[in-house]
């Protein structure tokens, strides 16, 4: 039988499945897709009050990616390091609140991977936009790794890597798509991953760009 893909494999079916990609981590195969125009309408009305941007590393480096945050804390980092506060550094307001939507989702595919019920107070969204990629890392600057990560990809594709526990442990290269879901706890939870260099394309809701969105529990 040919190779169709994915996408027009699940024309039909908006769900494309579970599947383990590590100890504690599993994707949800187009998962929020059914939801993709109010969580898109949700990161835009965020956007609005706190604007996208490109973050500096304490290395000095300005990031492709830009970043802003939603939840009582949002993830920065500037020349003196990495952190969680619960102020915009850009507008000294506080970040906006966690939309409902995102806190529904979150509890949900927690629950279909297996996992307890998380609330996130943090929610990292990343906007990717052709060239643009994050490196090899792991997340640890939250309070407890106890509490799993549930990730959401929107808009174009992107190659996925996904390392292990040290930062030489050989990495598996996965793609996500518009409306996949991926919830990263157990032994997983402190992985390293990374993302390739997005390709140019045009998706018909994001147009040239990719959002993810990342709901922590980090306080
Ligand atoms: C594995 N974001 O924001 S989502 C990040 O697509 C981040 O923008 C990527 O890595 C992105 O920190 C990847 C998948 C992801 C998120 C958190 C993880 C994978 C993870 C935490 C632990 C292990
Ligand atoms: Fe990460």
């Amino acid at each position: 039988m040919p190779y169709i893909g994915r996408m027009q494999q699940n024309l039909f079916d908006a769900d494309g499945g579970k599947e383990a990609l590590g100890p504690g981590a599993t994707v949800l195969r187009g998962f929020a897709r059914k939801r993709d125009v109010e969580l898109l309408a949700a990161i835009e009305a965020i956007t609005a009050r706190a604007p996208f941007r490109h973050m500096v590393t304490p290395g000095g480096f300005e990031m492709s990616v830009a970043m802003t945050n939603c939840g009582a804390a949002g993830w920065v980092t500037d020349r003196t390091g990495y952190r969680y506060q619960a102020r915009d550094p850009q507008t000294g307001a506080p970040w906006p609140a966690m939309p409902p939507e995102f806190l529904e989702l979150a509890a949900e595919a927690a629950a279909a991977a297996g996992f307890a019920t998380v609330v996130p107070d943090a929610c990292l969204i990343n906007r990717y936009e052709p060239g643009a990629k994050l490196s090899l890392h792991q997340d640890k600057d939250e309070a407890d790794f106890a509490h799993p990560i549930v990730s959401v990809s929107l808009g174009l594709p992107a190659t996925f890597q996904f390392g292990g526990a040290k930062r030489g442990d050989p990495v598996r290269k996965i793609t996500l798509e518009h409306g996949d879901v991926v919830v990263w706890g157990g032994p997983s939870r402190l992985f390293h991953h990374g993302v390739l260099t997005l390709k140019s394309g045009e998706h018909p809701l994001t147009g040239c760009r990719r959002f993810n969105l990342t709901l922590r529990k980090a306080l």
